[in-house]
């Protein structure tokens, strides 16, 4: 296929080999947390309802509903001065996340409203005009990274608010000084967060899809290149520019824009082959689409445990991570909701967790009951489908080198037999392996069976 000649391509090769990338690679389990002023409407404010679908609860100043009052916009420009969030314990949050299983977190510094949740120097509309005063951001950096989580900051370009701010890219010379000041400031700030958190390990950008952006290529190239040169080790998404066809995340010769694909929201990748060995996160909300605090989740199908856990897994086998979103209420409290999913999930990785960390795609036949999971000669099948025979079946390819050979549950490290069965489909390409599950094993939620693997007999 014909190459374009592409001069605001990637910055760095695909797939970085140093400790923080590999780091990234090991992390299994993430914490996404949405915090800001939208907390306080908690999508219910002044007769309007923002449930999901266009009307994510953060979106609630843009999204506005039928029944808003005119002054809206004002109305939500002057939420900062309730902010007040008089139950915030980071270190709380920060266990909550650790008991959880979680291995990094990111953390909105700003979302689309525009308001920045540290003293940042640049914009008034900052934390420090709010009641609450303090710095935020670094309450939250330095607690999770003291409970050994890595820390990443979402930053949102966009600012709904900012009458520097183009959604169309700038034209007349007054615009374009304008827009420029806007690139100026973006610049700052995020060097200014650099400065004030050096202990982060990425940025997790959004809110880059305008023209505006689109068009300012040759600045965000430089711009990427200065944060890399300033903070040695720094993980970028796919999400923060794009090359100077306006193509984003990947380049117009389809090479990654950044260190992982940042495109997996809401949503999975079905085939392994999709993500052509790219890194990369999947970030999830628990009601079908709210990132920030939703106050009522009746009505709404909000996802559970089990739900969760089958996306973990499936992200995990396919080598990526899996972001469970919070969104906690404007005093700083997680909904009920994910107080119990968070334990939940944590009850569960402390059981199963070794199938999670650290472990790569087995490269084996998808199965019906569940995912694989590898870490050198170590094999996990995390089952979510439990066969009625009580036999698990394993697929592997004729040619393979190492079969499993010993196998054992997690749940209670009872050693289970493999047998080389043979019953199975295309016996032309693959040869098959039972492990039989004790007559009484019951299990309330996915079960992981270990395998050793070895040559075959
Ligand atoms: C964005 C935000 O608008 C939203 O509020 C939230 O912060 C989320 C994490 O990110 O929403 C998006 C952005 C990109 C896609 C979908 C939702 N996308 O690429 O499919």
């Amino acid at each position: 296929t014909e190459q374009k000649e592409i001069k605001y391509g990637p910055l760095v090769a695909a797939n970085r080999t140093d400790e923080n990338m590999e780091a990234f690679r090991n992390y299994g389990l993430g914490q996404f947390i949405h915090w800001g002023v939208y907390a306080i409407p908690g999508n219910e404010w002044e007769g309007v309802s923002a449930r999901g679908g266009a009307a994510a609860s953060e979106w609630i100043r843009s999204w506005r509903g039928p029944n808003a009052p005119n002054d809206w916009t004002s109305i939500y420009d002057n939420l900062y001065k309730q902010f007040n969030p008089k139950s915030f314990d980071a270190k709380r949050w920060a266990k909550q996340a650790k008991d959880m299983g979680a291995k990094y977190m990111i953390f909105t510094t700003k979302h689309h409203d525009g308001f920045a949740l540290w003293p940042t120097k640049y914009t008034d509309y900052n934390i420090t005009k709010s009641p609450y005063k303090k710095d935020i951001v670094k309450e939250v950096v330095d607690a999770y990274t003291a409970e050994g989580i890595d820390v990443y900051l979402y930053f949102s370009v966009l600012e709904w608010n900012n009458p520097d701010y183009f959604y169309k890219a700038p034209q007349t010379t007054e615009e374009k000084e304008k827009y420029n000041q806007f690139l100026q400031y973006t610049r700052n700030q995020l060097l200014e967060l650099l400065d004030n958190y050096p202990q982060i390990k990425g940025f997790w950008f959004d809110g880059t899809w305008d023209q505006a952006w689109i068009q300012a290529y040759e600045f965000t190239y430089n711009l990427e290149k200065e944060l890399r040169a300033k903070h040695p080790g720094l993980i970028i998404g796919s999400r923060f520019r794009n090359d100077e066809y306006g193509k984003r995340h990947f380049d117009s010769n389809g090479r990654l824009l950044g260190d992982y694909e940042q495109g997996w929201e809401r949503k999975m990748p079905q085939d392994f082959e999709w993500l052509d060995g790219n890194d990369w996160d999947a970030v999830m909300t628990i009601p079908p689409n709210g990132w920030g605090y939703m106050k009522d989740w009746s009505g709404l199908y909000t996802k559970t445990t089990d739900d969760l856990l089958d996306m973990l897994m499936h992200s995990v086998s396919m080598n990526g991570n899996f972001v469970l979103n919070f969104g906690p209420d404007g005093q700083g409290n997680m909904h009920p909701g994910e107080d119990v999913l968070a334990k939940e999930i944590g009850e569960w990785m402390q059981v199963n967790g070794e199938a999670v960390y650290g472990v790569r795609h087995a490269g084996l036949p998808t199965s019906k009951l569940g995912y694989y999971t590898k870490k050198d000669q170590t094999l996990y099948l995390t089952v979510f489908n439990k066969p009625v025979n009580n036999i698990v079946r394993i697929a592997v390819p004729k040619k393979a080198e190492e079969v499993p050979v010993t196998a054992q549950l997690l749940v209670n490290k009872k050693a289970l037999e493999v047998k080389h069965s043979d019953i199975g489909l295309d016996l032309d390409k693959n040869t098959y392996y039972d492990i039989q599950l004790p007559a009484d094993f019951k299990s309330e939620r996915a079960f992981v069976i270990k395998m050793q693997l070895g040559a075959p007999k």
